[in-house]
C-alpha cells in the first residue's frame, strides 16, 4: 500500500457495534471479566485500550515496523527505552540532539550509573572510536535539532551490527513521511509524536517502534510497569492526525525549501541551516536516506540583537517551544529547547545564542515571508 492509503486505514477498522467509521475513544479504567480468569483481552487501562493499540498499529506500519509502543510523551517514550540498561552501561549519543534528551540522560540517568559520550555522529569514525566494553547503545537524532546535522543511518546501523549494540533514531523531524531508519538497518525508532505526527499543537504523545521481539516484550513491559501511557484522547488525537501526515508534510517542505531560499537571497542571516540547500554539507546523504526535507529551518543572525529583532517582531509566527504543527513556529533554543545544555557544549556544535529556529507551517509561504521581512525592518 501507498503511505496516505497506510495512513488512512492501517490499524483501524469500522467499530464492531455501530460501523462508526472513526476509531472510538475508549474511555474506560477497566474492563468486566466474563468469569474469574475468563476476559476479552482487556482487563486493566493501563495495560490495554483499543484506541492506543489503533494508534500504535497506525504508526508501526508507516515506520515499516512490526511493533509499536505508545507513550506520553516522546521524553516518556526515551526514558522507557532507556530501560533496556542498567548501571555501568555506555551509550553514545548524537552531540546535537533535542536539550530534554539532554537534560534526561546527562543530569537525571547519570545518577542511576549510565554512563553518556557525546559524539559528533555524522563521521561514523568518531563512533566507532568511542566504542567501549561496555557500550551498549548508539543514539541518534537526524537531522538534529536544531542544527539539522545529518547522521547516515546505514553506517550507524553496520557498526551497531558489527559490535553487538543496539541502534536508535530519534525520527521526529522527519516524521515517517520522509525518512524510515528501520529500513536502513536501525533497531529501533522514536518519536515525539507532539510534532509532526500529531501536527495540530494540540496533543502530546511519543512512541518507539521497533522489529525486534526481545526490545519489545521490555519496552511493552516497561509501559505497563511504569505506566507512562498517552490518554485515550491523545491517542485518538494522534489517529486523526496521520490522516493527513502525508499532505502536510508536503506542504511543510513545499514551504520550508521556499522560506530557506528567501533567507539566504535576503542576507539578513550569516548562516542558514537547511537540509535541502545545495550549502548544507550533508545536502547528498539528504537524499540518499530522506524522501524530503522536511519543515525545520534554523539560522544564525551573528548577534543576539539581531536574533531578537526577528523573534520579537514576527506577527504571524509564534515565538513557542515545539514544532511541527501546522501553524508557524519561532525559537531561540539557546534559552527555550536547550537551555539545559550548558553553554560551552552547545557552543561546540554551534549553537550559539544568535541562532533562531523556524518551524515552517502550512499556512501560505508569501505571507511568512512577508512577517519575516516586516520583523527585519
Ligand atoms: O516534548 P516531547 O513530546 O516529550 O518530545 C521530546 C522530544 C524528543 N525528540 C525530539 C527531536 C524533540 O524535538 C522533542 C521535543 N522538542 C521540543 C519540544 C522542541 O521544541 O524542540
Amino acid at each position: 500500500m501507498g503511505f496516505s492509503t497506510d495512513a488512512i486505514h492501517a490499524g483501524q477498522i469500522p467499530d464492531q457495534t455501530t460501523g462508526a467509521v472513526i476509531t472510538p475513544i475508549h474511555l474506560t479504567s477497566t474492563y468486566v471479566q466474563d468469569e474469574l480468569g475468563k476476559h476479552k483481552g482487556y482487563e486493566y487501562g493501563r495495560t490495554h485500550n483499543y484506541t492506543r493499540e489503533a494508534l500504535e498499529k497506525n504508526i508501526t506500519v508507516l515506520e515499516k515496523g512490526k511493533y509499536g509502543i505508545a507513550f506520553a510523551s516522546g521524553l516518556a517514550a526515551t526514558h522507557a527505552l532507556m530501560s533496556l540498561f542498567k548501571a555501568g552501561d555506555h551509550i553514545i549519543v548524537s552531540s546535537n540532539v533535542y536539550g530534554g534528551t539532554y537534560r534526561l540522560f546527562e543530569q537525571n540517568l547519570t545518577d542511576f550509573g549510565l554512563e553518556f559520550s557525546w559524539v559528533d555522529t555524522s563521521d561514523g569514525k568518531n563512533i566507532e572510536s568511542t566504542i567501549k566494553g561496555n557500550t551498549r547503545m548508539i543514539f541518534v537524532e537526524t537531522p538534529t535539532n536544531p542544527m539539522l546535522v545529518l547522521t547516515d543511518l546505514e553506517v550507524v546501523a553496520e557498526i551497531s551490527k558489527k559490535n553487538n549494540l543496539i541502534s536508535v533514531c530519534d525520527n521526529t523531524f522527519m516524521s515517517p513521511y520522509f525518512q524510515n531508519p528501520l529500513e536502513w538497518g536501525i533497531d529501533l525508532v522514536l518519536h515525539s509524536t507532539t510534532k509532526y505526527i500529531n501536527g495540530h499543537s494540540d496533543t502530546l504523545g511519543g512512541i518507539i517502534v521497533t522489529n525486534k521481539d526481545d526490545v519489545l516484550d521490555r519496552i511493552r513491559y516497561i509501559q505497563n510497569a511504569a505506566g507512562g501511557i498517552p490518554s485515550p484522547f491523545d491517542c485518538w488525537l494522534s489517529l486523526r492526525s496521520t490522516k493527513t501526515l502525508a499532505v502536510r508534510m508536503q506542504k511543510h517542505d513545499e514551504n520550508a525549501r521556499t522560506f530557506a531560499d528567501f533567507l539566504v537571497k535576503s542576507n539578513a542571516a550569516k548562516k542558514v541551516i537547511y537540509p535541502g540547500l545545495k550549502s548544507h554539507p550533508q545536502h547528498d546523504l539528504a537524499i540518499k536516506q530522506m524522501r524530503g526535507f522536511g519543515g525545520m529551518v534554523s539560522a544564525d543572525f551573528g548577534t543576539i540583537e539581531e536574533a531578537k529583532q526577528v523573534l520579537n517582531n514576527v506577527k504571524i509566527f509564534a515565538l513557542a517551544e515545539s514544532l511541527g504543527g501546522v501553524e508557524s513556529l519561532i525559537g531561540h533554543p539557546a534559552s527555550m529547547t536547550h537551555a539545559s545544555v550548558p553553554k560551552e557544549e552547545r557552543e561546540k556544535f554551534g549553537l550559539t545564542d544568535s541562532l533562531v529556529r523556524f518551524s515552517v507551517g502550512i499556512e501560505d509561504v508569501e505571507d511568512l515571508i512577508a512577517d519575516i521581512e516586516q520583523a527585519l525592518k
